[in-house]
């Protein structure tokens, strides 16, 4: 006879973290989103993704075996319709352990926020074709969904 020592709390998640290599807005593209419960789990948990437009994932099966899971994530380029940049909710729900206790749902309102549109630089001097000399003062305006950060002027 075995006598299995079981908990009878439920798994629930420890860790989320993205495959993102800096902390700022990520861009289009896979994106792998982990996360890692406190203890294995035998069946898979699914996730979904509520972007702020209406193009949200979703619950998809993750991949991923024991303690740690994941899912890849296409991060669509904002169309200004159903595909918007900003901020994204992370939801997992599903998953049980070895004895099939089911795992506590998981959520993160701001899991990662995307920003997928360029910035946009306007010169309004000197005008486009003008020949100039001497000492130069550059205007224009620069915006980015984003905001803040910095304009560097290379020539
Ligand atoms: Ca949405």
């Amino acid at each position: 006879m075995t006598v299995v020592a079981a908990s009878t709390e439920r798994p629930r998640v420890v860790r989320y973290s993205t495959s993102a290599v800096q902390s700022g807005p990520v861009p289009a593209g896979p994106l792998t989103l982990s996360i890692e419960y406190d203890r294995p789990l035998g069946s898979a948990p699914r996730a979904s993704v509520d972007q702020p437009g209406t193009n949200d994932l979703p619950p998809s099966p993750m991949s991923g075996s024991g303690r740690t899971w994941s899912l890849v994530y296409t991060v669509p380029p904002d169309n200004r319709s159903f595909n918007l940049d900003g901020t994204n909710r992370f939801s997992v729900t599903g998953g049980a352990d070895s004895l099939g206790l089911g795992a506590e749902d998981y959520t993160t309102a701001a899991a990662f926020v995307t920003d997928t549109i360029p910035p946009t630089v306007r010169f309004s001097y000197p005008t486009e074709g003008a020949v100039v000399s001497g000492v130069l003062l550059v205007t224009g305006t620069v915006s980015d969904s984003s905001g803040g950060g910095r304009v560097l002027l290379c020539w």
